[in-house]
């Protein structure tokens, strides 16, 4: 199949998801076409099969916010031309599911149908808002197919979107061949010298994140045993996540690496995983850290408990419960046999739900629904 995808290039779940789709589908011998304002991070020229189309663009002094949909459309509707894509995937409803339904009409009578896939925030923070509800829901209906990342964000937008068509998850879904323990005394060493535990966090630390409560629970871990804590990523709420780790003196003992390229290597340092999200539709990060065996203390929320299992590969509390979640992590850090055990839980999981080589297929089998025009009628 020729195949257009559209993500937002930057760090965050759904462009990581969608890159690693795309690589995916182009090992499969698929032929995958990347649309998007900058290069995808994590697509490092991975394959032949993958082309990636710059959108530019044009600024105007009448222009406030120059209009990036249109572009989009623009440049999905030319790229479709040129290569004869088969279906585009966009990835993100706003502004993606409208360009490409612009993109669609522009090509017709030609035919170019258009998967939406939902990943969180397009549906539970920024669709919901009033001025962006409606056009999301429209661009929903008008879809070819949708698919949603957990039974929670698929159930969520029907009730809150009202929406009557049927709508497929498709788990997230990790490389398991990449994303495996590989230890490393002497990495480890580096972060922790005298063998202390390693904590870890991966976001892009947006509010929604709660980057300030993984401070926090590890404050009240540090009082009790030596610790470190490693924070991958970087966002708004970086600067005052540093500012509160020198307020509590634990400057040495918190490191901020920023953003990274091969995570695998760093999440396979750590002991325990933390997610104390306000919100989450998936976790992808839990399960990237699951798949290198690091047991995971989460947030009760969202698609969460779908991945994370409370007491077998992880724990979960309530949002802001601090003290709560620092309770489990000495209960896994104290017991490094009760950890090592949690650990091969999350891997055993991860293995056997979320791997890129079962979950891969079921986009291809959506891809082949929908272009025989069965993307909109429910599954049998
Ligand atoms: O919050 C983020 O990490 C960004 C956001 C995105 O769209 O880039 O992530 C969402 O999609 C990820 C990939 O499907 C999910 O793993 C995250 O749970 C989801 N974030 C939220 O729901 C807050």
């Amino acid at each position: 199949m020729k195949i257009g995808i559209t993500c937002y290039p930057t760090y965050g779940g759904s462009g990581v998801v969608a890159t690693e789709l795309g690589i995916e589908l182009a090992a499969r011998n698929h032929e995958v076409h990347f649309i998007s304002y900058a290069m995808p991070i994590r697509l490092d020229g991975a394959s032949e099969r993958i082309r990636f189309h710059e959108v530019e663009v044009t600024t105007y002094p009448l222009f406030d916010h120059p209009p990036y949909a249109l572009a989009l459309a623009t440049k999905m509707a030319e790229v479709a031309e040129q290569a004869s894509l088969d279906l585009l995937h966009v990835h993100y409803a706003i502004p993606h599911s409208v360009s490409a339904l612009l993109a669609r009409m522009m090509m017709a009578p030609k035919r170019l149908p258009f998967i939406t896939t939902l990943h969180g925030t397009d549906i539970t923070l920024v669709g919901s808002d009033r001025s962006y509800l409606p056009i999301t829901r429209f661009s929903i209906e008008q879809s070819d197919g949708v698919t949603a990342i957990s039974k929670y964000l698929r159930d969520r937008t029907v009730k809150e979107f009202e929406i009557k068509r049927p709508i497929e998850v498709i788990p997230n879904f990790v490389n398991c061949e990449l994303y495996k323990r590989i230890e490393n005394p002497a990495a480890r060493a580096k972060w922790a010298p005298n063998g202390e535990p390693i904590l870890m966090h991966l976001s892009n630390f947006r509010p929604v994140k709660r980057v300030l409560d993984v401070v926090e629970i590890f404050a009240l871990v540090r009082e009790k045993i030596s610790a470190k804590l490693v924070m991958i990523g970087d966002g708004p709420d970086r600067g005052a996540a540093e500012h509160l780790a020198r307020k509590k003196g634990l400057s040495r003992d918190i490191m901020f690496l920023g953003k990274q390229d091969r995570v695998y290597e760093q999440l396979s340092l750590a002991d325990l995983f933390l997610l104390p999200s306000e919100l989450e539709s998936f976790g992808l990060a839990a399960l990237e850290a699951m798949a290198c065996e690091v047991p995971v203390v989460a947030t009760n929320v969202g698609g969460l408990p779908e991945v994370v299992t409370h007491g077998v590969d992880g724990y979960l509390v309530e949002p802001h419960d601090v003290a709560g979640a620092a309770k489990y992590a000495l209960e896994i850090l104290t017991r490094p046999d009760r950890g090592r055990a949690m650990g091969e839980m999350a891997r055993a999981s991860a293995n056997s739900k979320y791997c890129s080589n079962d979950i891969i297929p079921l986009y291809e089998r959506y891809y082949e629904k929908v272009l025989s025009g069965a993307g909109s009628t429910a599954s049998a």
